[in-house]
């Protein structure tokens, strides 16, 4: 089990685990300034789990869940002003603010490092500081990095033990001299002697999640929920991980990657973008509808990829990570079998609801909520209590090894060849199903222009929330670089993947959806498949781009008659053009980063449209 040392000014040589220079300054260093009462060095094991968890359960952060419904399972409720990230709070501190970029928030360096020094001064009194060293990537692959997070909650520690490559091997791959990425953390609420700990605390006036691009260093202070906290997901894997990729000429994006597999045999990898609430993780655990016997979707990844060019021209990814840190409402045997047996054992909740027997509920698990449940508060919730019992953001962590359609190769340190980009919003018009970019530059600009309509309650009428990529909140570095940055993988990377927007969720005259989802997502990926092989007949070309024919996909096992399809193919010009104009406002924030490519992009497609009739329609 991990090693602890009392803190009482002590030095740290021998009973450490490591003789890394870097990691000992520093730890001793971040220990003199927050002052913690314990230092413990995570060894990642199953009995430093299993002991952190029990004293959480002490504590009452932790509930343990029915054992014979739920094994070795946990719910854990946050305070109710920690339940998400707060991108208002996240800060890129670039030296400049142009490095930043328009769409991060930015504050000089050391202006946030003066602010910072304050805050951590003494900050984990009467705490136990956690030393987690994490692997993101496979343990030694040439794609992966090392980060070592310090944290004064152990809900971080157990948290990022599923999902990180966790421990003392990490130490062993860091050896005396390697380099690793910084993450302090605490969650900003120090105890005075004798006093009382909260279940979860946190700090209600000041919370920071800061980013040294250049340093390559995290400082987060004050929440202790999922992105805010686990510094190894969105802070490492997005922010500075994409600073990183730009500065080594690879790319750290936020894409579920999933491979699909034909009767034959043949796999193909997918890489994949959506903002928010647009099923990522349920497509990332597709299981095909009846109809397409023999063929299967594994899971790489369901959220971040970092993918790298090889020297054979191909690019490369792989799943930084190593759990699923998943959105639990909506999540059922309909949506998302796979995630539910993943479910089973092993996992931690956060702010879902209890039910009667101990075991866990959210919204949308089943059709019929249960008569009676402990909401995320911890209060008695019926039906007709007129609030949800599972916060909207609730969570399940559970360690990707367990999840039923992991693919055999997700831990290949050369990572999965990427044959196509898949990038979708939430779209209630305007974007057809699917379509293939006419080439890597159109592709480019498809992603850089994606988003979700702003709101559901007025379809139809919802301005487009503007996405770039999936990276709006995500990007460590100037969005429109960013651009740039992919523009160039044209010129660096010989077998370049195939791009692809996506829409499931175009909706009828009556406001109803038009396109099932979930499983059938199939018949579109199959499409895609079919196309990346050089099998698909030719396809029609519409102003977004290539486009199936009714006949081109499966329809085995739905009814779904090609003037149906037809409606959610079709292009209305007027609908295209505004949305062409529409994104001058994104571009326009940029001035003079944005790269010309992008801007050339915009001009053919409305080029492209001059000569489109009203309504353009697949043959
Ligand atoms: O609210 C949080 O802290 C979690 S955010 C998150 C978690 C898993 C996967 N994606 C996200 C996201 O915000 O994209
Ligand atoms: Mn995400």
């Amino acid at each position: 089990m991990g090693q602890e040392t009392s803190q009482r000014g002590k030095k740290m040589t021998a009973s450490t685990p490591t003789r890394n220079k870097k990691l000992l300054a520093w730890v001793e260093q971040v220990a003199a300034q927050c002052k913690p009462d314990r230092i413990h060095w995570c060894d990642g094991s199953r009995e430093e789990y299993d002991r952190l968890c029990a004293e959480m359960v002490e504590q009452g952060t932790f509930i343990r869940l029915n054992e014979a419904k739920r094994p070795n399972s946990y719910l854990c409720r946050s305070d109710p002003g920690d339940v998400a990230r707060v991108e208002d709070r996240t800060f890129i501190c670039t030296r400049t603010r142009e490095e930043a970029g328009p769409t991060n928030n930015w504050v000089d360096p050391s202006e946030m490092k003066d602010r910072m020094g304050r805050l951590f001064d003494g900050c984990m009194r009467g705490r136990t500081m956690y030393v987690v060293p994490f692997s993101m990537g496979p343990l030694g692959s040439s794609i992966s990095h090392i980060g070592v997070q310090l944290s004064d909650s152990a809900y971080v520690a157990v948290n990022m033990r599923m999902m990180t490559r966790m421990g003392s091997a990490v130490l062993d791959v860091l050896g005396d001299d390697g380099d690793f990425v910084t993450g302090l953390h605490s969650v900003g609420a120090p105890l005075e002697p004798g006093q009382e700990d909260v279940p979860w605390p946190c700090n209600a006036e000041h919370k920071y999640i800061v980013h040294f691009p250049e340093e390559r260093a995290i400082v987060s202070y004050g929440s202790g929920y999922g992105g805010n906290a686990l510094l190894g997901k969105k802070c490492f894997a997005l922010r500075i991980a994409s600073s990183m990729g730009r500065d080594e000429g690879w790319l750290a994006e936020h894409m579920l990657i999933l491979g699909v597999e034909s009767p034959e045999g043949e796999k193909t990898y997918v890489a994949a973008a959506f903002p928010s609430a647009c099923g990522k993780t349920n497509f990332a655990m597709l299981v095909p509808p009846e109809g397409f016997d023999g063929w299967t979707v594994r899971t790489v990844g369901d959220d971040i990829a970092w993918i790298k060019p090889q020297p054979d021209g191909t690019l490369r990814a792989i799943n930084p990570e190593a759990g699923f840190f998943g959105v639990a409402p909506g999540t059922s045997m309909k949506s998302n079998p796979n995630a539910m047996r993943m479910l089973d054992r092993d996992v931690i909740f956060t702010n879902v609801a209890l039910t009667d027997d101990g075991d866990v509920w959210w919204e949308g698990m089943t059709d019929e909520a249960p008569a009676h449940l402990i909401d995320w508060q911890g209060k008695d919730w019926t039906p007709d209590s007129g609030r949800p019992a599972a916060h909207p953001n609730s969570r399940f962590t559970a360690s990707a090894a367990q999840c039923p359609s992991i693919d055999p190769a997700w831990e290949e340190p050369d990572g999965v060849p990427i044959s196509a980009f898949v990038f979708g919003g939430r779209l209630s018009k305007t974007f057809p199903l699917v379509f293939e970019a006419y080439n890597w530059r159109e592709g480019v600009y498809w992603a850089a222009t994606m988003g979700s309509e702003a709101t559901a309650a007025a379809v139809g009428q919802a301005a487009i929330r503007r996405d770039p990529f999936a990276m709006l909140p995500f990007c460590g570095y100037n969005m429109a670089e960013h651009w740039d940055h992919w523009l160039g993988m044209e010129s660096r990377v010989k077998q370049l993947p195939r791009i692809y927007r996506v829409n499931w969720f175009r909706r009828d005259e009556e406001g109803r959806f038009a396109w099932p989802g979930f499983g059938d997502n199939m018949r579109v990926l199959k499409w895609i498949v079919d196309r990346v092989r050089g099998r698909a007949p030719a396809p029609a070309e519409s102003p977004f781009g290539y486009m199936p024919h009714y006949q081109d996909l499966n329809w085995n096992g739905l009814d779904f008659p090609a003037d149906r399809f037809g409606r959610i193919m079709d292009i209305d010009r007027g609908e295209a053009e505004a949305e062409a104009r529409n994104q001058e406002a994104l571009f326009r924030q940029f001035g003079a980063a944005l790269p010309e490519g992008i801007a050339r992009q915009r001009a053919e497609f409305l080029r492209r449209l001059e000569t489109t009739p009203d309504v353009w329609r697949v043959g």
